[in-house]
C-alpha cells in the first residue's frame, strides 16, 4: 500500500531516471558535508571560499549540462536538482555556482569559437578558474535593452567603456561575460573579459543584508583594450543574454524550492520538540496550517520544474514557460519561508536557527534575473499580445 511521504507528497523520485537520482544524491551529500558547515562563518564574515567552486567541480557539479569539456553531459532536471541541493543550504551558494555553469559556461557554450570553448570550459568545469555574467548597470537593470556600456571597434580589436552593478562572483573572477552596445551597428554583444586587463576593474559591494554567502561586485570598464577574439561571434542583439537567463532562471525555480524544504524542515522539527501551553507547538492547527501550506507549495512548485525541464530536454521550452516558474517558485518559496518563520518566534532572530538566512536571501531571489513583477509582464504580454514594457 503506497504512504503518503510529506517530504515528497507527489512522488517527484519516481519521475526522475537513475542518472539523476545518482547525481541528486551526490550534489546533496557534498552540500550537506561540505557546503554546510561553512554557512554561518560566512554569512558573519560575509567572504566567499572560492575553493566552494573547485570542490564542486572536482565532484562534477558544475556545467552538468554540457556534453565533453570535463562536464556531465547530464539533463536539465539534473541541472535543477544540483540548484535544489545547494540553494537547500544557502542561496548565496547557488547564485555562485548558477552564475559559473548558466552565465559563463553557458554563453561560451552556445555562441563561443572553438578555441574559445577549449581556452575556458574545461578550466571552468573545474572551478580552477571562476566567472562572472555583467548585464544589470547602475541606471538600467530590469530594463538590459537601455545599457549605457559601449564597445568601439579598434585596430585589432574593441575597447569597452561602462560599469556594470550588482555582479555575482565579479571581485573573484578571472573571466568576465560583459554584454556591451557596439556602436558601430547599436546591437548588443557579449565579450570575454580577463582578470588583470588594464581598465578593469571589479570592487566588492559590502555590507549586503542577503547573500552574504556570495560575493557581489561592480563591473568597471576604462577603455578596456581586447582582441577580435574576445568577442562572442555566435549571437548579437539581447536575445544572447536573455539566451542565458532562460538557463538561469530555470535553475532558479528548483534552488528557491531546495531553499522553502530546508525552511519547512528545520520549522517542523522546531514545532515537535518546542512545547507552550503543555503541548508541543506542532500540535496547534495554526502551526499545522502554515507547514501545510508550505509543504503544498513546494510539492506543485517541483512538478511545475519538473515539467518545463523536461519539455527543455525536448527542445519544447519557451521562455514564458520559464519566467512562469521563475516568477512562481521564488514569489512562493518567499512567502512561505516567512510564514514558517514565525514557527521559530524569537529564536527566529538568531542566525543559529538559519530560516531568516533564507528569508532575506529569498528577497534577492524574487529580484534577480527578472523581478517577480517583470515575469508578470512577461507573462501578460504573452496571454493579451499587448507588451507593457513598450
Ligand atoms: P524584447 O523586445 O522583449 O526582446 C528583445 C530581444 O530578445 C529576445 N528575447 C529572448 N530571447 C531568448 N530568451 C528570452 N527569455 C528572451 N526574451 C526576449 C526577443 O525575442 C528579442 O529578440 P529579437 O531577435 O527580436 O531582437 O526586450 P525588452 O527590451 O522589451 O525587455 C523585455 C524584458 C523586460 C522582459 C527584459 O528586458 C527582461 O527580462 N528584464 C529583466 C532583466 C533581467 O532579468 N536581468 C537579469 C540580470 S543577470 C542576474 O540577475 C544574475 S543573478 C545570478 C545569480 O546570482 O544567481
Ligand atoms: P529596477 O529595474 O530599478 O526595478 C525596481 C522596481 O521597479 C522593481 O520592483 C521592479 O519590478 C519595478 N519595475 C521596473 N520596471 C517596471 C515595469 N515596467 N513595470 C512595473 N514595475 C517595474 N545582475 C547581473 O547582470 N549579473 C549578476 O550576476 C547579478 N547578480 C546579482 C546579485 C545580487 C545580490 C543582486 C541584488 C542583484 C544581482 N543582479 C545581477 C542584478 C539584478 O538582476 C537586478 O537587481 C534586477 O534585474 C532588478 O534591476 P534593478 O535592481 O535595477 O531594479
Amino acid at each position: 500500500k503506497q504512504r503518503f511521504n510529506w517530504e515528497d507528497p507527489l512522488l517527484l523520485e519516481t519521475a526522475l531516471t537513475e542518472d539523476e537520482i545518482a547525481i541528486r544524491d551526490t550534489a546533496r551529500d557534498f552540500c550537506q558535508e561540505r557546503l554546510a558547515p561553512r554557512v554561518l562563518e560566512n554569512l558573519r564574515t560575509e567572504e566567499f571560499d572560492p575553493k566552494i567552486l573547485s570542490e564542486m567541480g572536482d565532484m562534477g557539479l558544475l556545467g552538468v549540462t554540457i556534453d565533453g569539456y570535463g562536464c556531465a553531459g547530464a539533463t536539465n532536471v539534473a541541472y535543477g536538482l544540483v540548484a535544489r541541493e545547494v540553494e537547500r543550504v544557502d542561496s548565496g551558494f547557488r547564485s555562485a555556482a548558477s552564475v559559473q555553469s548558466s552565465l559563463v559556461m553557458h554563453p561560451i557554450h552556445e555562441y563561443g569559437t572553438d578555441s574559445q570553448k577549449e581556452k575556458y570550459l574545461p578550466r571552468l568545469a573545474k572551478g580552477e578558474i571562476i566567472g562572472c555574467f555583467g548585464l544589470t548597470e547602475p541606471n538600467h537593470g530590469s530594463d538590459p535593452g537601455s545599457m549605457e556600456t559601449v564597445a568601439t571597434e579598434v585596430d585589432g580589436g574593441f575597447v569597452l567603456n561602462g560599469s556594470k552593478t550588482w555582479i555575482t562572483n565579479a571581485p573573484i573572477a578571472d573571466v568576465f561575460i560583459v554584454w556591451a552596445r557596439c556602436k558601430w551597428d547599436d546591437k548588443v554583444r557579449g565579450f570575454i573579459l580577463e582578470k588583470g586587463t588594464q581598465g578593469l576593474s571589479a570592487p566588492a559591494i559590502k555590507n549586503k543584508l542577503a547573500l552574504r554567502c556570495s560575493i557581489t561586485g561592480s563591473i568597471f570598464m576604462d577603455n578596456v583594450r581586447v582582441g577580435h577574439d574576445s568577442l562572442l561571434p555566435k549571437v548579437e542583439g539581447l536575445k544572447g543574454p536573455f539566451g542565458c537567463l532562460n538557463s538561469a532562471r530555470f535553475g532558479i525555480s528548483w534552488g528557491a524550492m531546495g531553499a522553502l524544504e530546508d525552511s519547512i524542515a528545520r520549522t517542523r522539527e522546531y514545532a515537535l520538540e518546542r512545547h507552550q501551553f503543555g503541548r508541543p507547538l506542532a500540535g496547534f492547527q495554526l502551526v499545522q496550517k502554515k507547514l501545510a501550506d508550505a509543504q503544498t507549495e513546494v510539492a506543485l512548485g517541483l512538478h511545475a520544474s519538473l515539467q518545463v525541464g523536461r519539455l527543455k530536454d525536448q527542445g519544447k521550452v519557451t521562455p514564458e514557460m520559464i519566467s512562469l516558474v521563475k516568477r512562481n517558485n521564488a514569489g512562493k518559496a518567499l512567502e512561505h519561508s516567512r510564514k514558517v518563520l514565525d514557527i521559530l518566534g524569537g529564536n527566529a532572530c538568531s542566525d543559529e536557527y538559519h530560516v531568516g538566512r533564507h528569508v532575506a536571501n529569498l528577497q534577492v531571489v524574487n529580484t534577480y534575473e527578472g523581478t517577480h513583477d517583470i515575469h508578470a509582464l512577461i507573462l501578460g504580454k504573452a496571454i493579451t499580445g499587448v507588451s507593457a514594457f513598450a
